[in-house]
């Protein structure tokens, strides 16, 4: 299957009971007032960018009244806002910003998808839930694989799901267990003999740009790195 079917597939996914409750109660009745007028995805972030990236980007899950509203990877709020910048910057990005369909975004040579690909309450999945999701993304490594050069994991998060479905594929992990940093980077051995890099960075969230945890120039670097390869 290709990337397009594999997102229709995620799409109706409704393997975790708590999450397909989250969602569709935030995009019925939990529409933010501003947002109250606009229809809401609800449903499981599908994953947005270049179908032949060789940078797949994993984010934690969509939120609540972004992703989980405009149907689109780190779409509709701050942390998308500081992301699509970056990416506009260091040339993945034709645009700075991200709205939703229609606007004409369009990202090259890379691809974001999610450890978890449905809004949870207080952006905090399950061990379970983290479990249940992973399958979706071993799928999407998968059809990456044969142009891949870069894991970008943005948060802790995000990396142990990328090591973890690495693992699951056969994919080989140093071992102990890499850990997560911000600029990390660690080779993944793929079956055919090719290295994978596996990327960490600080995750975009407002948490960590608004206390400068994270700068524009610190994620920028990180992303040139995966351009130049
Ligand atoms: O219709 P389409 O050109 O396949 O694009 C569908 C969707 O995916 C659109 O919102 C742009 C995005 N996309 C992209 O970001 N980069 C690509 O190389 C191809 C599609
Ligand atoms: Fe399915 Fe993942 Fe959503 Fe769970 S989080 S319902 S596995 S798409």
């Amino acid at each position: 299957a290709d990337v397009p079917a594999l997102q229709a597939r995620i799409s109706v996914c409704r393997a975790c009971p708590r999450l397909v409750t989250w969602r569709e109660d935030v995009a019925r009745t939990g529409r933010r007032a501003a947002f109250a007028e606009q229809p809401y995805w609800g449903r499981p972030g599908p994953s947005f960018g270049d179908p032949d990236a060789e940078v797949l980007l994993v984010g934690l899950a969509p939120a609540a009244n972004g992703t989980n509203r405009t149907g689109r990877m780190f779409t509709g709020d701050a942390s998308g806002d500081f992301l699509y910048a970056a990416l506009h910057r260091t040339g993945f990005a034709a645009l700075p910003t991200s709205v939703g369909a229609g606007d004409g975004q369009r990202l090259t040579g890379l691809r974001i998808v999610a450890a978890v690909r449905c809004a949870p309450p207080r952006n905090a999945p399950t061990p379970d839930e983290r479990a249940a999701c992973s399958p979706w993304l071993e799928r999407d490594l998968v059809l990456a694989a044969p142009r891949l050069r870069a894991v970008l994991c943005l948060g802790s998060i995000g990396w142990n799901a990328a090591i973890d479905a690495a693992r699951a594929l056969g994919w080989e992990v140093p071992r102990p267990k890499p850990r997560f940093g911000h600029a990390a980077e660690v080779p993944l051995g793929l079956p055919d003999g090719r290295v994978v890099w596996l990327v960490g960075s600080y995750h975009v969230s407002p948490h960590n740009t608004y206390t400068k945890r994270l700068t524009p120039d610190m994620l920028d670097a990180v992303l040139r790195g995966l351009r130049t390869g």
